[in-house]
């Protein structure tokens, strides 16, 4: 497989290794280094509002598998009546769907949490939106003949690894089941471009996942094996990993995978250390999403969430997409301030105050404030 530019760019600072590395190393591309090997990279706030393939952040589990394009095959097995091979070129010839949609990590935000918890501490921008180009999940289903009884589509990259804690019954491969109904949705991608190019190394080359409305761990990168199954998938990512405490009728907590993004806005023009002169309008904006869901409302409070004041969103495509909102706001008094925004969305769910320990270590939607000085 061929390095991308970004990749031999990334390739660089491996090699100079001897300069110490802070936790937030700067990569020659300029994204945040969370961890060199695997590459996990972020985006830095600034960057989420320029958008682009290059500045896209970065969450692989083991290294970057060699996937050989010559014999590169898509097996579609298990549950269904046609077992299959599917080539690059076959699957560029059914019809093909683009559409622009967000992928949040899981644990976006989780730096933010108290207290401490394990995992890479991403700050804001484990986030982005891209516009991807491939053809649906349930049109490969479709072709596969998925037999009465089906649950769950399973979705395998060729990357693998062990894991020693908790520990993994040897290498096991990235995966991910998603239930049939989801993975039959207009939404579930299974896609070979990203802003109308080909996907680069990191990102999955030659194929990849995409959920829309779904945490990023659906978004299987490296995507070699769809396996159907007439029982819910259990492996280690949707159970040790990926999941959350969900509280049954009976109130009995069972551990659940994490499934749809929540709603969240993000301050992306302010960051905490900034200052800001008082008495002088300045433009607040950022970014808003809601996972299945349709942005209706933002909101931001310069005190905390003592006070609110609504902000205009831009009429942008919206559907698993991101929309931009902004407002004037206008210092008064000097001094520390805490700075919110929150996302309604269209279902009328909105941000927590406060962060639900069941939700472990990810889903990290409840209100985060940008903190600033005002001079
Ligand atoms: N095969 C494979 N797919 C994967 C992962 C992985 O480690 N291996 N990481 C997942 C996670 S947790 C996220 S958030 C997204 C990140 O996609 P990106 O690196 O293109 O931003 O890929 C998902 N798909
Ligand atoms: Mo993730």
């Amino acid at each position: 497989m061929t390095l991308s530019r970004r990749e031999l760019l990334c390739a660089a600072p491996l090699a100079a290794a001897a300069v110490p590395l802070f936790a937030s190393a700067v990569a020659a591309d300029s994204l945040i280094v969370r961890m060199q090997e695997p590459r996990n990279l972020e985006t830095p706030l600034g960057d989420l509002l320029k958008g682009g393939t290059e500045k896209f952040y970065v969450r692989s589990h083991f290294a970057v598998p060699s996937v050989d394009l010559k014999t590169f095959k898509l097996t579609v097995e298990g549950h269904v009546e046609n077992k299959l091979e599917l080539t690059l070129d076959d699957l560029k010839k059914m019809e093909t769907v683009t559409r622009e949609i967000v992928l949040e990590c899981a644990g976006n935000g989780r730096v933010f949490l108290v207290p401490q918890v394990k995992g890479l501490q991403w700050g804001h921008g484990a986030v982005g939106i891209a516009k991807w180009t491939g053809v649906r999940l349930g049109a490969i289903l479709e072709r596969a003949k998925v037999k009465a009884g089906a649950v769950d589509v399973v979705l395998l990259g060729a990357d693998k690894g062990t894991i020693a804690d908790p520990a993994t019954p040897g290498a096991i491969n990235f995966d991910r089941g998603i239930p049939l109904a989801k993975a039959k949705k207009d939404e579930t991608l299974i896609v070979w471009n990203m802003n109308d190019e080909a996907l680069t190394a990191a990102h999955g080359a030659p194929l990849r996942a995409i959920v829309g409305g779904w945490y990023g761990m659906a978004a299987v990168k490296w995507l070699t094996r769809i396996v159907v199954l007439d029982r819910p998938h259990n492996s280690f990512w949707q159970t040790f990993d990926y999941s959350i405490w969900i509280r049954d009728a009976a109130g009995l907590p069972q551990l659940a995978p994490v499934t749809a993004i929540q709603p969240k806005a993000l301050i992306i023009s302010l960051a905490t250390g900034d200052a800001v002169d008082a008495g002088k309008g300045i433009i607040v904006s950022g970014k808003a999403w809601a996972g299945e869901n349709r942005v209706a409302k933002v909101e931001f409070s310069p005190d905390g969430g003592k006070s609110w004041i609504g902000a205009a969103i831009r009429d942008e495509k919206q559907d698993f997409g991101w929309r931009t909102w902004s407002l004037v706001w206008t210092p008064a008094a000097k001094g520390p301030a805490k700075l919110l925004a929150r996302c309604i969305d269209d279902k009328g769910n909105t941000q927590p105050d406060k962060r639900d320990p069941d939700r472990r270590s990810y889903m990290i939607n409840h209100l985060i404030p940008t903190e600033v000085t005002v001079k």
